[in-house]
């Protein structure tokens, strides 16, 4: 049956994902792709049976759901062949005390196995990284894949903007329809969210808020992430995540050029080389067209350094793990 669905899938020529993991966050991001009539989705799990039965699972719903998408189980990575779009969410979640950094160790491996056996099978895939620590694990699988850096990247800093969105406007009791903000940086403590470039309705937050209460929204947003896990104490956050990363999906697929923030390989932007970081970019059918530079002050830009700093010591970490 999952062969037939294959088969199937490849005849009538649509888009294909390929999610790596199938916990939360990519069982989660399989129902969201289908459901919105995206493309048809490869699940691939190490553990035998639970990506096929959560694929039978899917597929079941998709007469209430109303779609006709395919959503295929696996362990085995020829048949994610030739997918549009391959994203890693591979390895383990934070638990109640841990910081992301901490889980470098039994991820790195993981990703790097994952990015490479992926990509053998889709060398012209766009590869979207999830796991933690966001930054580190995509370099990693930048380095195991060597791809072009317009089709390799990280999902952090969506979901840190839909935090820090989702906190003004519960602040502000406004729709958060209305409100847009821009969190630049690493996934972790030392994020930058941009207050001055946050506006609702085109207002600037710094017009709609005392500076002691920005202050207290963005050091929410920074341990949002941490929040969640303390309040599950089992596992972390997977429906902001989830959905996410399908907006990365979404504007690949339908080629819609949309400026997010994303974990981009940089050469020399905000003067920083050789590290992924979360930075404005724009984004559309043939991955990271663009990557902004936007005017920074001398403290945003010091804090942007900062979390250089603090991801290339955890790279250079990783790689002597890896050693
Ligand atoms: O903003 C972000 N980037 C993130 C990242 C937001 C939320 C979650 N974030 C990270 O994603 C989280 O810290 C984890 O590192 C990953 C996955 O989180 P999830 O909540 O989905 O974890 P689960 O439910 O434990 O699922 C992980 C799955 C699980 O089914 C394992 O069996 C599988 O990964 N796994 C593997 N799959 C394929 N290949 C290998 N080697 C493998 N190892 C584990």
């Amino acid at each position: 049956m999952q062969e037939a669905a294959l088969k199937s899938s490849l005849v009538c020529n649509s888009p294909r994902v390929t999610i790596i993991g199938a916990g939360k966050v990519g069982s989660t991001l399989a129902q969201k792709i289908a459901e919105k009539n995206l493309a048809d989705v490869v699940l691939l799990d190490v553990v035998q049976g639970m990506p096929q039965g959560l694929a039978l699972d899917l597929m079941e719903a998709r007469g209430i759901a109303l779609h006709d998408r395919q959503i295929i189980g696996t362990t085995s990575y020829a048949d994610t062949v030739d997918s549009d779009v391959v994203v890693i969410t591979a390895g383990l979640p934070r638990t109640p005390g841990m910081s992301r950094d901490q889980l470098i160790k039994t991820n790195a491996k993981i990703v790097v196995e994952a990015a490479k056996e992926a990509i053998s099978y889709s060398p012209q895939a766009i590869l979207i990284v999830v796991t933690n620590p966001l930054d580190v694990m995509t370099y990693l699988a930048w380095q195991a894949t060597k791809l072009p850096r317009d089709r390799i990247m990280g999902m952090a800093g969506i979901l840190d903007s839909a935090r820090f969105s989702t906190f003004i406007a519960m602040e502000l009791g406004v729709s958060v329809r209305d409100v847009q903000t821009m969190v630049l940086g690493s996934h972790g403590d030392l994020m930058v969210p941009l207050a001055r470039y946050s506006t609702v309705a085109g207002v600037p937050i710094t017009e709609l808020m005392s500076e002691t209460t920005i202050k207290r929204l963005v050091a929410r947003t920074r341990n949002a992430g941490a929040e969640i896990v303390e309040l599950m104490q089992r596992g972390s956050a997977y429906f902001a995540p989830a959905a996410s990363t399908c907006l990365m999906v979404e504007s690949i697929l339908l080629n819609q050029p949309r400026l997010l923030p994303i974990a981009a390989y940089l050469q020399g932007e905000y003067g920083l080389q050789d590290i992924f970081i979360g930075v404005p970019c724009s984004l559309g059918g043939g991955g990271i067209a663009k990557i902004w530079e936007l005017n920074l002050t001398d403290l945003e830009l010091a804090s942007l350094h900062a979390c250089f700093e603090a991801v290339r010591r955890n790279v250079n970490q990783a790689i002597e793990i890896l050693l």
